[in-house]
């Protein structure tokens, strides 16, 4: 087999480098966009390793042959010439490309019918932490969608995948405010998901960009340092601050706020594990008739444990997911898990420690962007 690396203004062109230099019985291997220094004006520069199955190209001696030969000849294995050099790195990287091409075979191998670029989007997607399945649903519409040429233009592919992404992603929209009554708003999660700060920044969006008459509870007494948390930030933000030490407290907290317009309620972290915990959480949401509960997750966790948390929070009714630390992550792809295998929507998403502005609704778009690209971007 003979492997080799084309570079071209486009994939039309490498097609027919390729099949000029190697026929029709090439394969191609994998392709990428680059960007080449000394051609600038190639916009959509790209880099197709092909292969050609000729038994004349297969080096003649095995790796290990050349390796034993090489210390034979040689005694002292510092002293190997350049040739013998040349020749073991050659047989590497033909051994190299021959168990990448087997790997992705057996990784691949219910999707053999898809021209390479898609099998590498596919491949893509589950590195990104999409589900096999999710990933693999998304490449074969793609396929099915686009014709002939269109297939080899990667720009097209990305919008068709970006497209079907969206499609595949939930989410709730602004929070309903209350025309007569306050809207009363709690966030629950896990221990440092970024609660807290969520709840800041929400209480920061809501005061000064919608210009609503804000109230923040922290119900959080278990952490005498989150409740002073919360009520320095309130102070510096002119934001009016409540604790509430028990459910009747709360109850009478915000029977006081009844002036404002939105109230805030940051709640205690918890510890899944401990059933006794979300009971708690549960009723203290009964108690303050919330009319939007928001679950925050941390971006950064990993799917299982993600997965659990989902199961543990289903016996209290949520509105949405509120997903923090997105900037502190590479891997998005659970963004879609999430919404087509736990048939969850978003609410927010936070990629920041600054309050107020590291916050945003969530939007489809940019959501289906960031996982292809595995990165947020604040732009
Ligand atoms: N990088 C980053 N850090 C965050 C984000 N949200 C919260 N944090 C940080 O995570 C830590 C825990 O946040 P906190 O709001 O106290 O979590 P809580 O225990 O759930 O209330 C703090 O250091 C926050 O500044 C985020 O979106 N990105
Ligand atoms: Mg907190």
């Amino acid at each position: 087999m003979k492997i080799k690396k084309f570079l071209a203004p486009s994939m039309q062109e490498a097609l027919k480098m390729i099949k000029k230099e190697f026929g029709d019985d090439a394969i191609i291997l994998s392709n990428k966009s680059v960007q080449l220094k000394e051609h600038p004006e190639w916009k959509n520069a790209i880099e197709v390793t092909a292969a050609i199955d000729k038994k004349d190209e297969i080096p003649s001696e095995s790796f290990g042959e050349t390796v034993k030969k090489a210390v034979a000849e040689k005694p002292e294995p510092s002293s190997i010439s350049n040739i013998q050099f040349n020749t073991l790195q050659k047989d590497i990287g033909y051994i190299n490309d021959r168990i990448e091409l087997i790997l992705n075979h057996i990784k691949y191998e219910n999707l053999p019918h898809l021209p390479k670029n898609l099998q590498n989007y596919s491949k893509q997607l589950i590195t990104c932490g999409v589900n096999a399945s999710i990933a693999n649903s998304i490449i074969e519409e793609v396929f099915t969608s686009l014709k002939g040429e269109d297939l080899m233009e990667d720009d097209l592919v990305e919008q068709k995948i970006i497209a079907k992404m969206k499609n595949m992603i939930q989410i709730t929209g602004p929070v309903k405010f209350n025309q007569d009554a306050p809207t009363v708003v709690l966030v629950m999660g896990s221990t440092g998901v970024g609660k807290t700060t969520s709840v800041a920044k929400l209480a920061a969006l809501y005061k000064f960009t919608y210009r609503k008459k804000v109230a923040l509870v922290s119900v959080d007494s278990f952490r005498i340092a989150a409740m002073e948390q919360l009520k320095a930030f309130s102070d510096i933000a002119k934001i009016h601050f409540e604790a509430a030490y028990n459910n009747n407290d709360l109850i009478d907290k915000i029977n006081k706020l009844k002036n404002y317009e939105v109230i805030l309620i940051d709640s205690a972290g918890i510890n899944i594990k401990n059933i006794k915990q979300l009971i708690a959480l549960k009723e203290t949401i009964r108690v303050s008739r919330a009319d939007e509960i928001h679950l925050i997750l941390n971006m950064t966790t990993r799917y299982l444990e993600i997965k659990e948390t989902l199961k543990s929070f289903a016996m209290i009714p949520y509105n949405g997911v509120i997903l923090t630390k997105l900037d502190e992550s590479s891997y998005f792809g659970d963004i879609l898990n999430i919404s087509v295998e736990m048939d969850k929507p978003f609410s927010y998403i936070s990629f920041g420690q600054n309050i107020p502005e590291d916050i945003s609704l969530a939007n489809r778009n940019e959501l289906a962007q960031i996982i292809l690209r595995g990165k947020y971007d604040n732009q």
